[in-house]
C-alpha cells in the first residue's frame, strides 16, 4: 500500500520494473479507490491515461505496467508479481525459517546437538508457542519423527524435547534426533525512515536486522555501497556529514543471508530531505 511518493519509490526498487499488484482498487464501486485496509487513495500515482477501466472489468491496482513506478488498473484474475508489506512491529520468523532434520546415526545429545547446530551457523530449532510446535508438527508430519530435541528459548527449560507431538524435559545426555534451523532476516529496522536535516550539519541513521545466521547489513544510494557507514554485527550505522544536496535522496538498507545456498534478503529504506533550502 504505498500511500506516498516514498512508499512508492520503495516499492518500485523492491519489484525492479516488473508488473506487481499492489494493496488497493476500486472492487467496492467503480472510481472509489481505497487501500486494502479501507483507506481511500490520498494520494495516487497513476500513469498517464489510467485508471482506464478498459472493457469495464479493470478493479485491481497494478505498479510498472507501462512506466516504471506508475500505477494502471487491471482485471484481478490477470497473474503477474506482487509485493507484500510486512508491518514492522510484528515479527514472524517462523515464516522465514529453513529446517534441517537430523535423525537416525546423526542423533546426539542436547548440548552436542545445539552445538552442532550453531557450528553450522544455525540454531536448535526454536519453539516458543503452541502455535510453533503445530507449524513444526505440520511441517514434519511426512517425516515419522517421534522424538526430538528443541531449543525452546532464553526463558525456556533446557533439555526440551518434542516427545509423540507433546513437549517435555527429558535425560540431557538421552542420544535424541534433532532439527536445525536457519531463519531469513526479520525485524529490519531503521531509526529514522524520514529525516529532514539542516545543511551542513552531521547526521546517522541505524539499520539493524535478526535473523540466523545474523544477516549483513549494508547501506546503498543509488544501487552503490555508501562508504561512509559503520558496519557492526547485524547492523549498519549511515555517517553523513556536512550535508549537501548530493546526500539527500533514497538510502536503501540490506539485510543479507546465506541460507542453504541462496541468498536471502530483507530490505529497509531511509529518505532524505532538506529541512531548509541548501545551498
Ligand atoms: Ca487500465
Amino acid at each position: 500500500m504505498p500511500k506516498n511518493q516514498n512508499l512508492n519509490d520503495a516499492v518500485a526498487d523492491v519489484s525492479q520494473g516488473d508488473s506487481v499488484w499492489l494493496g488497493g482498487g476500486d472492487l467496492f464501486g467503480e472510481d472509489n479507490y481505497e487501500w486494502n485496509d479501507g483507506e481511500r487513495f490520498e494520494w495516487s500515482n497513476w500513469d498517464i491515461g489510467q485508471p482506464s477501466n478498459y472493457a469495464g472489468e479493470e478493479h485491481c491496482l497494478e505498479m510498472n505496467y507501462q512506466t516504471r513506478g506508475k500505477w494502471n488498473d487491471r482485471r484481478c484474475c490477470d497473474e503477474i508479481g506482487y509485493v507484500c508489506q510486512i508491518p514492522s512491529t510484528k515479527s514472524i520468523p517462523y515464516e522465514f525459517s529453513d529446517f534441517t532434520v537430523y535423525s537416525g546415526n546423526d542423533a546426539s545429545s542436547y548440548h552436542d546437538a545445539q552445538q552442532f547446530c550453531e557450528r553450522r551457523r544455525s540454531r536448535l530449532v526454536l519453539l516458543q508457542t503452541d502455535e510453533d510446535l503445530e507449524r513444526l508438527l505440520s511441517k514434519m508430519n511426512a517425516m515419522d519423527l517421534k522424538q526430538f530435541w528443541i531449543n525452546r528459548g532464553e526463558h525456556g527449560q533446557s533439555c526440551s524435547s518434542v516427545t509423540e507431538n507433546v513437549v517435555t524435559t527429558g535425560d540431557c545426555l538421552q542420544p535424541m534426533p534433532f532439527i536445525c534451523e536457519e531463519v531469513a532476516p526479520h525485524d529490519l529496522h531503521v531509526s529514522d525512515e524520514q529525516p529532514k536535516i539542516e545543511p551542513g550539519t552531521t547526521f546517522n541513521v541505524e539499520c539493524s536486522a535478526s535473523g540466523v545466521p545474523v544477516p549483513e547489513v549494508k547501506w546503498y544510494k543509488d544501487g552503490t555501497y555508501v562508504p561512509h557507514q559503520n558496519q557492526d554485527i547485524g547492523k549498519s550505522t549511515l555517517l553523513l556529514g556536512d550535508i549537501s544536496t548530493a546526500d539527500l535522496g533514497m538510502y536503501v538498507c540490506k539485510a543479507v543471508s546465506e541460507i542453504k545456498g541462496k541468498h536471502r534478503i530483507i530490505k529497509g529504506y531511509s529518505f532524505i530531505e532538506a529541512a531548509s533550502n541548501l545551498e
